[in-house]
């Protein structure tokens, strides 16, 4: 076993994989793409080759010789390709769906929107400048106010009951991101106590932006 990951210390999608690893005990190489340096190397022909998308992560093996994105489908691979005392995902066919709806959430409908290419763009369909900040803002706070509201009938010390799972691996990068962008988290004091909870595990320590390599 090789692992690789190519990513972006404050790349939230990056962070989820990083937790993962982290919470399967994987040892890894790390290569950051500096996601705004030189145009953003996430552009570069060579890193284009591994991701067409031109987004982090990226994670290889170079053992094995292939390459995975898209971190939700990376962090499902390592959970089945590495078992252990931790598992992402239930093994109740309903819970697992509800697992990864939450997840979803987050990964679907509310990151995405607040990437970086899309506030990029925000100036080029005639907005200013400082209204992007303002549109994360605006998404994620919409995406919390609804999971905050879903997680009452869900969490108990993480996001689905007792038991750490993807959908805490992925809220927890979210918060980080929501914090950067002003988001007054004591609206949402369920994801606030869930993001408390999971960042007393050293896996979740370890994967902070802030105790990466290429930190700034
Ligand atoms: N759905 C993808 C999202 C990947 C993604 O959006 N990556 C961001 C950083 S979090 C990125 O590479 N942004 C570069 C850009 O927007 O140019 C995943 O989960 O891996």
């Amino acid at each position: 076993m090789s692992l690789h990951l190519l990513g972006y210390w404050r790349s939230s999608a990056t962070y989820r994989v990083r937790i993962a690893l982290n919470l399967k005990q994987l040892e890894y190489k790390y290569s950051p793409i500096h996601l705004v340096n030189n145009g953003g190397e996430q552009n570069a022909e060579d890193y284009r080759r591994r991701n067409p998308a031109g987004l982090v992560p990226c994670l290889i093996d170079d053992d094995e010789d292939f390459t995975l994105n898209q971190s939700m489908s990376i962090i499902e691979f390592l959970d089945e390709k590495y078992p252990s005392d931790i598992h992402f995902l239930p093994k109740h066919a309903l819970e697992r769906a509800r697992v990864r709806g939450l997840a979803q959430d987050i990964a679907c409908d509310v990151q995405p929107l607040a990437n970086l290419r899309v506030l990029q763009s925000l100036e080029s369909f005639g907005c200013s400048p400082d209204s992007k900040p303002r549109w994360a803002k605006h998404w994620i706070e919409k995406g919390f106010s609804a999971l905050e509201k879903r997680l009452q009938t869900r969490a108990g010390k993480f996001c689905f009951g007792f038991d750490l799972t993807m959908a805490d691996i992925v809220l927890v990068p979210q918060v980080y991101n929501a914090e950067r962008f002003g988001v007054d988290m004591t609206q949402y004091p369920l994801i606030g106590k869930i993001h408390k909870n999971c960042n007393r595990i050293e896996a979740f320590q370890r994967a902070h932006p802030d105790n990466q390599p290429d930190a700034q």
